[in-house]
């Protein structure tokens, strides 16, 4: 059986949470503290983050690289595009939305972080989801008709835009649409913690 690290506010592990319950199979969640680690989470994930997966001797960290393992070894429904052009393609914007959009959520889970740096995170991050927003008005999901891995990347971070204070103008509205058909997913409702039930009321 999977075991899945995950901390109980953490946007990377939402991912991982979200797949495992779209796949239907069985697995254990194990809730950490990020401010408590246990000592085995560094022994597990050279960087002691969450979320780390382990199954038997197999041990992954990093949400997409687990979650592209969850989605290989239970291949239905299968989560990453079955075309090798569209899974390049989502692939690529899966890197994308790790450098552009989630290198600035770390910013906001920082609590390091400067109040100045803040502010510009969540500027950025509101003008590069208000940048997608058009494609939302024409596509049902990230990469066209189907739902796939890449909605389950980028659905956390939707799901904490009033958490983080993220504020969008009027034209952000299709993404705020296609947020709502993400968070009505049977998997997504499942895969929330109290805690990120919690953030939107
Ligand atoms: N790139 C990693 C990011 C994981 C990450 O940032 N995890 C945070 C919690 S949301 C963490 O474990 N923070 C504790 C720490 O860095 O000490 C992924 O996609 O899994």
């Amino acid at each position: 059986m999977m075991t899945l690290y995950s901390g109980i506010t953490c946007p990377f592990s939402q991912r991982c949470r979200f797949v495992l319950f779209e796949k239907g199979m069985d697995f254990e969640i194990k809730d950490v503290d990020i401010f408590n680690k246990p000592e085995d989470l560094a022994i597990m994930n050279p960087y002691n983050q969450v979320p780390v997966l382990v199954e038997r001797d197999l041990i992954l960290h990093e949400s997409n690289i687990i979650n592209e393992y969850i989605d290989e070894r239970f291949p239905h429904p299968q989560l990453m595009p079955g075309d090798p052009v569209m899974r390049g393609r989502g692939r690529l914007v899966l890197f994308r939305m790790e450098k552009e959009l989630f290198s600035l959520v770390q910013v906001l889970e920082n609590p390091e972080a400067t109040n100045k740096e803040q502010v510009k995170a969540r500027e950025a991050i509101g003008q590069g989801l208000t940048m997608l927003a058009p494609s939302f008005a024409k596509n049902k999901y990230i990469l066209g008709d189907d739902f796939s891995m890449i909605d389950v990347a980028l659905s956390p971070l939707l799901w904490r835009l009033d958490y983080y204070d993220i504020k969008l103008g009027k034209s952000a509205a299709p993404i705020l649409k296609y947020a709502e058909r993400i968070f009505q997913r049977e998997a997504f409702i499942e895969a929330l913690t109290p805690a990120e039930k919690a953030m939107r009321r």
